[in-house]
């Protein structure tokens, strides 16, 4: 029974032994970190998790180009979750006419959804439940790095990230495509959201989803929802956490 268990995770997240300066510029970790290669809306729509109705992913009229397109990253290390994304998108949207700090959806953003531990019960939003949530907002207001977590007989806690417990950077390109680079301490978010979490040890199980939502312009309106189907952190993917990660070995020619 337990081998059933160990082959449910089907992603691993590696520890990483490298240092990280959160500065934008992803390259000196990215190759030691999970990713497992671009995500658009074709490879989304063929995804086992993916709904029309929840994704809405549309192009608009008069978009030209690609909508969205991104790579993901993911590792940890005893002290921080580390997040990654390297995006190509076409528009860059941070106005919200009907804006409050909670609704990074209807906003450029990338949130990772992560429950930690992974637990057995519950499908609802609660404790253990956590988004890491970044606005593509390139001047850093103070709702641009969100936490929606759960608590001890709490769902939906809305407040920006502890001061403290993050950091991250935003790296503008063309149009609107940009390079995502965040940390965030586990003891100060996990550990305040359950208190069944401990600090990280290889072979630990965390649910991960990544929600990336992209208006152009429009109302809210497609995004992708990777690895899950929402909120119901039964659906999330399955992630070991595991030792150092090697990467791809590059020959010279
Ligand atoms: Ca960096
Ligand atoms: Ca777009
Ligand atoms: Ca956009």
């Amino acid at each position: 029974m337990w081998l059933l268990v160990a082959v449910a995770a089907w992603g691993q997240l590696p520890r990483l032994e490298r240092p990280v300066t959160v500065d934008g510029d992803i390259s000196e970790w990215r190759e030691y970190a999970y990713s497992d290669g671009v995500w658009d809306l074709e490879r989304l729509r063929h995804a086992p998790w993916y709904d029309p109705s929840r994704n809405r992913l549309t192009i608009h009229g008069n978009e030209t180009g690609v909508d969205l397109a991104a790579r993901y990253y993911t590792a940890w290390d005893e002290k921080y979750l580390y997040f990654g994304a390297d995006v190509v998108d076409n528009v860059n949207d941070v106005s919200d006419p009907a804006h409050e700090p909670k609704r990074w959806y209807y906003k450029d953003a990338i949130c990772w959804f992560i429950e930690a531990p992974r637990l057995a019960s519950g499908k609802n939003f609660g404790e253990g439940d956590n988004a890491f949530c970044f606005v593509i907002d390139a001047s850093k207001p103070a709702y641009g790095a969100w936490w929606r977590h759960g608590a001890l007989g709490k769902t939906y806690v809305e407040e920006p990230l502890p001061k403290g417990a993050f950091e991250y950077a935003i790296r503008r390109g063309e149009r609107g495509n940009f390079v995502l680079e965040a940390r965030v301490a586990m003891e100060a978010t996990l550990g305040v959201s359950t208190p069944k979490w401990s600090a990280p040890r290889v072979g630990d199980l965390y649910g991960m989803e990544i929600v990336h939502t992209d208006p152009d312009g429009a109302d809210y309106g497609g995004h992708f929802l990777i690895y899950g189907r929402g909120d119901d952190d039964s659906t999330w993917g399955r992630f070991a956490l595991t030792g150092p990660q090697t990467p791809v070995e590059r020959k010279p020619q």
